[in-house]
């Protein structure tokens, strides 16, 4: 038939596509997730850019790789495959795969209404609203994140100098805010922000050694967070995320709106337990807050949760074959 065979489920959360791989996985080698994600990205990385980068995806694809627990602690396992790469952690990604493998009758939680998720950042528990067959919406109780570097300044050709700050939420986080030089998301085009947002990470990751104080496997800002004015009822914050080189999110991102959290928190500018409604480039929105103070290393973090919804949109058969002249995709 083909020579590599791949069966999704293709869907959104929040408009952010969410490709997750069911059957045609490789079997990943290690004692955790994080193991067996740079086990993937040794020697399969290939697999990521066949079913992310077109012809069989896109610029802004994204998705997950389904496992099933390899422990009792856990329901299910995922690797995380982007087109910027294959990420400790993806928020929109884990609500959509959460939602998809209930639905789609994958995953049996050990205790109805939580999934406890092996994300290669650590552990997600993920608490669920099901009615009928219908995930109505999935609440993160993601990693712990943290303010890792306060009012960084950078000289950046395109605006001019500019002050951010340096947050986790499951990736590091360029956090722009309006300043002098930099007034609103909404000012600038997406290409734009894209093409901006590429040079802004380069640019830090070329003069600062960002690194998880307790996993130097996470380390590097892969995502630049260009903030702005919401424009929905309801919404505390908007953003533009930007991840590597092209990928825009869709979705308000949910380990950038945990970074956020964590920033605001640690600036004072949001308390434990106050909702703050992160809304995305085309105004979709993920309802997140602070439920905890623990300490990470020697940072202060929170345990953020961040709630939202996803829809399967089809299920998708994908051939690889090795005759085709783009099995590993391309960017144009
Ligand atoms: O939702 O965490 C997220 C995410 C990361 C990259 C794109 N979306």
């Amino acid at each position: 038939m083909a020579d590599h065979v791949f069966h999704c489920i293709d869907g959104h959360t929040a408009g952010m596509p969410v490709r997750l791989v069911t059957d045609g996985v490789p079997l990943l080698r290690g004692d955790t997730q994080s193991e067996r994600r740079q086990h993937f990205l040794r020697e399969y990385d290939w697999i990521r850019k066949s079913l992310m980068l077109e012809p069989r995806g896109h610029d802004a694809m994204s998705g997950a790789l389904l496992y099933p627990a390899a422990r009792d602690e856990f329901d299910m396992g995922l690797v995380f495959i982007e087109t910027s790469g294959s990420l400790p952690m993806c928020g929109h990604g884990t609500i959509g795969s959460v939602t998809f493998a209930l639905e789609r009758g994958l995953v049996e939680p050990a205790r109805p209404g939580v999934v406890r998720v092996e994300t290669p950042a650590g552990l997600v528990v993920a608490e669920y609203d099901k009615v009928g067959n219908k995930v109505r919406s999935v609440r993160l109780n993601n990693v712990p994140s943290f303010l890792l570097i306060e009012d960084l300044v950078v000289e950046f050709k395109p605006l001019g100098r500019l002050t951010m700050d340096i947050a986790y939420g499951g990736n590091f986080y360029a956090i722009v805010e309006p300043q002098q030089n930099y007034s609103d998301a909404s000012d600038f085009s997406v290409s734009e922000l894209r093409r901006m947002g590429w040079e802004l990470q380069c640019l830090i990751n070329d003069t600062n050694d960002i690194v998880h104080p307790l996993d130097e496997s996470i380390r590097g800002v892969k995502h630049c967070m260009w903030t702005g004015r919401p424009s929905r009822p309801g919404s505390d914050g908007r953003s533009v995320v930007i991840a590597g080189e092209s990928l825009v999110d869709r979705s308000p991102c949910g380990t950038g709106t945990s970074a956020r959290i964590a920033q605001r928190v640690a600036r004072g500018l949001l308390e434990v337990d106050q909702s703050f409604v992160h809304e995305s480039v085309i105004g979709s929105q993920f309802t997140g807050r602070a439920v905890n103070e623990v300490p990470v290393g020697d940072l202060n973090a929170v345990v953020p949760t961040v709630e939202g919804s996803a829809w399967i949109t089809g299920l998708n058969t994908i051939f690889v074959n090795d005759d085709d002249p783009f099995p590993e995709g391309f960017r144009v």
